[in-house]
């Protein structure tokens, strides 16, 4: 890994997100692909996050800023990596659900995900079921992640996974829930793939429903 590589990694792990913007243009500047970059430099960063954060030694605190970090990088990268034609790994249509407009944790999904390496399609919140479901069939997302934080609006997951059932395409799509009010057990009463507690393993179940 090259010194201006290392302080990418660094700069998200310590979410220094003025350094991972210096050390991104410099590294293109070195001749470093946008591929090379991300890989290397920044998803690498967000596993290490994810890996401190799961043993306990980051908090919620720490995630967002390297994620803030992670963004700051993502920011120059993302029309390159259009442009080198670099494939992501899955493409993830991203939202909480209709009625709630919570999202801090759900933007830290998102950031994870994209730290992994996928595409991600944000729809922000309060996202009804058919905006779901037209936006797999414009993105051409294998995955769906909702997120609610109310017991009120955990009801419009089930919603959801109704619509895409209506529309012909539950079988095209892997869909993963999360938030604070939900369960494990609630994921595959209403017939979720997946349920994750935290942004991190969020990720990796991400991955393991695409493998
Ligand atoms: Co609201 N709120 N809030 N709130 N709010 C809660 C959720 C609440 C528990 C507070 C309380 O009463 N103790 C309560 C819900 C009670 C319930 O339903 N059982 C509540 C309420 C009642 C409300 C209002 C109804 C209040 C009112 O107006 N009377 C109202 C609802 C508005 C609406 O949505 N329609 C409301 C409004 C708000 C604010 C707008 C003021 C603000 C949101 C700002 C924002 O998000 N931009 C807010 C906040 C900040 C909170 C608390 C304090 C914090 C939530 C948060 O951001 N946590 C919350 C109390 C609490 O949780 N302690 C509360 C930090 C975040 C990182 O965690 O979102 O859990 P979290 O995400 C985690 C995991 O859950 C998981 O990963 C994340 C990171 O590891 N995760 C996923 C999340 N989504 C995932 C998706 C996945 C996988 C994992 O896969 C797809």
């Amino acid at each position: 890994m090259s010194a201006t590589i290392q302080e990418i990694y660094t700069g998200v792990v310590e979410g220094d997100r003025d350094q991972v913007v210096e050390a991104v243009q410099q590294a293109l500047n070195e001749g470093d692909s946008a591929e090379t970059i991300l890989k290397q430099g920044m998803m690498a960063a967000m596993g290490e996050v994810g890996r401190l954060f799961e043993e306990g030694e980051y908090f919620v605190p720490e995630l967002l800023v390297a994620a803030r970090a992670m963004q700051g990088g993502m920011d120059i990268l993302r029309p390159l990596l259009v442009a080198e034609d670099v494939e992501p790994v899955g493409k993830i249509v991203i939202g909480t659900v209709k009625g709630d407009l919570h999202d801090i944790g759900k933007n830290l999904v998102s950031m994870m995900m994209q730290g992994a390496g996928f595409e991600v399609t944000d729809l922000g919140t309060d996202v009804a079921p058919e905006k779901f479901v037209d936006a797999v069939k414009t993105s051409g997302a294998n995955l769906v992640a909702m997120s609610a934080l109310l017991t009120t609006t955990m009801a419009n997951m089930p919603a959801t996974i109704a619509a895409f059932d209506q529309a012909g395409i539950r079988d095209k799509v892997k869909i993963m829930i999360g938030g604070a009010p939900v369960t494990d057990q609630f994921a595959q009463k209403i017939g979720a793939d997946g349920y994750a507690p935290d942004a991190n393993q969020a990720a990796r179940l991400a991955l393991s429903l695409i493998a």
